[in-house]
């Protein structure tokens, strides 16, 4: 009987769980989880037209002068995007934000319009079609991308 019992208890805690998982597949996104969703695309479409710059700069494809000017321009506007994804409350979950985007917001406030000044300056030189002038202003946007990472992106292994 009382092995009856817990069975059904554990069917029904089972059961429960089970209920739970789907009820939680059914939520629509909170709004923290949404931002996090959001600036994470923003960063992943910023780099899709980035990359062409950096094959280029390294000599991977040949360089292609209307590509590379409209791929700056796509550049300097998609790096204003992602920052208005760094809303409150959203420093938990599915992300690799560190705690000082928010406790120290005026230094990463800097970081962001670095990124910004920096993809703004490609975009006008790469106009102007000077290759090496592009090679060395993608590598000031590469070093406003890492300097960033480093004062707040956390990596693999302090993730959690
Ligand atoms: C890139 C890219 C980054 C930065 C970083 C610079 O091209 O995708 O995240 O440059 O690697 O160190």
């Amino acid at each position: 009987m009382l092995i009856k019992m817990s069975k059904a208890m554990l069917s029904m805690a089972l059961l429960a769980g089970f209920v739970g998982v789907v009820q939680a597949a059914d939520q629509p996104p909170s709004r923290e989880e949404a931002a996090i969703k959001f600036r994470k695309s923003a960063y992943t479409t910023l780099m899709w037209y980035f990359g062409p710059i950096v094959r280029t700069a390294k000599g991977d494809i040949p360089y292609d002068k209307g590509l590379i000017a409209r791929n700056a321009e796509y550049v300097a506007f998609l790096s204003k995007l992602p920052r208005d994804g760094f809303i409150p409350g959203s420093d938990k979950g599915e992300t690799k934000a560190k705690p000082e985007i928010w406790t120290n917001s005026a230094k990463f406030k800097d970081a962001a319009d670095a990124l910004e000044r920096e993809t703004a300056k490609l975009a006008e030189i790469a106009k102007g079609g000077n290759l090496e002038a592009i090679k060395e202003q993608a590598g000031k946007v590469q070093k406003a991308c890492k300097s960033c990472h480093d004062d707040f992106k956390k990596k693999e292994e302090d993730k959690k």
